[in-house]
């Protein structure tokens, strides 16, 4: 069973920045689940765009793979020989969690290398898929553009981005409608005001959404032909791009 996520649910004297920790790894299935519209169902069909995309001989790779599961929907659905998965994250909590799950997995072959690292020191090399399952808002804004490229770079021909980040809204009034209805999923899923409150303040520094129409211009400058959008819920969102 998936424990419960509580850890803005007292009120904090003093919300210091969110960090991916301990007590973060220990409740993350349940906080994204409950935080992030959609989640369940972008996460099975990077399994299927990975079956589709993935070539014999090449690597995937999951870029803040957080404890893994979109390198399990990958590891389940992908069928091409010689191919691996190298997934990525710079919290030792997640990686250390992201392991054990990854070890109960026994009914599919495809190695998993799980690194704790910056990803931003991991080379990109021989890739046929490359998941951004929301990392890139967590990457300060001026290094997003010389990761894309290095990703484009690193892709064989044919080779997909697949790219899920929350949405910013150029015009205030879709801005507003998104964060209400956000707001709205959350207490439904049972967070209080309260929790949303200071979740919020924890992440205002560290994860920095932008626009849909900032994400295709970064991609297409960092040499992508074809970027098309496969997935919204509310403000949270995934495209793909193919080299
Ligand atoms: C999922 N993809 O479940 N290097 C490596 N990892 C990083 C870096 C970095 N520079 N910055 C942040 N991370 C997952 C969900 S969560 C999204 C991704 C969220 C990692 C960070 O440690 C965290 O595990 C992950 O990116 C973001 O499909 O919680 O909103």
């Amino acid at each position: 069973m998936k424990k419960q996520d509580a850890i803005y649910a007292a009120p904090l004297n003093e919300i210091i920045d969110f960090h991916f920790d301990e007590r973060v790894a220990d409740v993350f299935p349940d906080m994204i689940q409950r935080s992030v519209p959609g989640y369940g169902m972008m996460i099975s069909n990077i399994g299927i765009l990975a079956a589709r995309y993935a070539q014999a001989n090449s690597h995937c790779y999951d870029l803040g793979c957080s404890l893994g599961a979109a390198s399990l929907a990958m590891r389940q659905s992908i069928c091409q020989p010689d191919c691996d998965i190298i997934a990525v994250d710079n919290s030792q909590a997640m990686i250390e969690r992201g392991r054990e799950l990854l070890d109960r997995d026994t009914a599919s072959t495809i190695p998993v290398k799980m690194i704790c690292a910056d990803l931003q020191d991991v080379s990109i090399e021989n890739a046929s898929v490359v998941v951004l399952n929301f990392t890139l808002q967590f990457i300060p804004l001026t290094e997003r553009l010389t990761l894309i490229k290095r990703i484009y770079l690193g892709l064989k021909p044919g080779g997909i981005l697949i790219l899920s980040e929350k949405m910013a809204f150029a015009e205030p009034l879709n801005q507003q409608f998104h964060v209400e209805i956000h707001h709205d999923f959350k207490r439904a899923n049972g967070y209080s005001d309260l929790e949303v409150s200071q979740k919020r303040t924890a992440l205002e520094n560290v994860m920095i959404p932008e626009t849909l129409a900032c994400h295709q211009q970064r991609s297409q400058e960092a040499g992508f032909d074809f970027t098309e959008l496969w997935f919204q819920c509310f403000n949270f969102a995934s495209l793909v791009a193919i080299k």
